[in-house]
């Protein structure tokens, strides 16, 4: 036998064991999220593969991949109601025209500030999970959980007090369309885009400003680009993660509790991580970038900001429709938020 056939002979040996071993041993969930390697949804993601593979033996393992890897956010939710990815992060930021009813979570002020009323709310509310997720389960998609990933932090290129500051501003927003109302009504031109365009259309200036957690403005190194850090009080960052509808119906009782365990024990250990990975960032961006302004907006600023999208909920409402309305004055009463 030539060399060339030997190698051929052994690799396609090697590359049927390799199948075969995979379809005795090990069952594959694809977990796709929209982040890159360490920020908050790939630890969440990285601690589900850990908890999944020790309580399964070993017979599911969990493959992960990161932002751009399977696509850009609403790519990734696609894939997932279509069965080819079995689980996935899908942030209300960009759901909206999805899941159009989820935009509730980017009414602004709709969040508690203190984070033992959120988790509570987000892990376990009926609003959420007997009620938003009959909208998901609508779109081929299982509600899975929710989880905050910190205070939303505007970066600019001017310093911004007041409404009237953000006059000509363009403001890059998720993709959800009542954001475009909300940073309209801030007082900015807001523009929707993928976060992958963001740092190349903050350095070109086709955008001035985003918003972000903060340990997303130091990975995707937004800091670079601007010159302030204005932290307004106005939402926290939250995410979902969801399953293929079909796929999770079809699960065994015995795999459902399993992953009922590990949502749990994930509950407890994403709201200190999260909190860890924002307090560590909001170091590093002062120390790489000293001259970076770091503005707290006082309550009477905050409060303008607040007057001017007072009407954000309603529109929402308005547009949506359905229940949107029970569903917001619910979730307001259970954060304890309501106007
Ligand atoms: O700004 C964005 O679009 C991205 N921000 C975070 C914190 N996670 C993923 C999301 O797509």
């Amino acid at each position: 036998m030539s060399l060339n056939k030997l190698f051929k002979a052994t690799l396609s040996a090697a590359a049927l064991f390799a199948v075969a071993g995979t379809a005795v041993h090990a069952e594959e969930w694809k977990f796709a999220h929209e982040e890159s390697p360490g920020d908050v949804q790939d630890l969440y993601a990285k601690e589900f593969k850990r908890l999944v593979e020790e309580k399964t033996n070993g017979d599911v393992t969990v493959t992960i991949y990161t932002y751009g890897q399977l696509g850009t956010e609403n790519d990734i939710t696609e894939l997932t109601a279509a069965g080819a990815v079995q689980f996935s992060n899908a942030s209300p930021g960009h759901l909206g025209t999805f899941v159009p009813e989820i935009q509730v979570f980017g009414v602004p002020y709709l969040l508690s500030q203190d984070n033992d009323v959120n988790k509570k709310v987000l892990s376990s509310s009926p609003t959420i999970y007997d009620g938003l997720s009959k909208d998901f389960e609508s779109k081929g998609l299982k509600l899975y959980t929710m989880y905050p990933e910190g205070e939303m932090v505007w970066t600019t290129k001017k310093e911004v007090k007041k409404p009237a500051d953000f006059d000509g501003v363009k403001f890059r927003v998720m993709t959800s369309p009542i954001l475009i109302e909300t940073y309209k009504s801030f007082g900015s031109d807001p523009v929707a885009l993928p976060w992958g365009e963001v740092y190349s259309g903050l350095q070109t200036s086709v955008i001035d400003a985003q918003v972000n957690p903060i340990f997303f403005i130091e990975s995707a190194k937004f800091y670079e680009v601007t010159d302030y850090l204005i932290y307004a009080g106005q939402q926290q960052y939250t995410t979902t993660v969801v399953s293929n509808a079909d796929f999770y119906a079809g699960l065994s009782d015995e795999r459902k509790a399993m992953l009922a365990d590990v949502k749990a024990e994930l509950d407890d250990f994403i709201y200190e991580a999260q909190k860890e990975a924002n307090d560590a960032a909001l170091d590093r961006i002062k120390k790489a970038k000293p001259g970076i302004e770091v503005i707290r907006l006082d309550d009477a600023q905050r409060a303008a900001f607040k007057d001017a999208s007072k009407g954000i909920g309603a529109s929402l409402v308005e547009e949506v429709g359905g229940d949107t309305k029970e569903v917001l004055d619910s979730l307001r009463k259970e954060f304890g938020t309501g106007m």
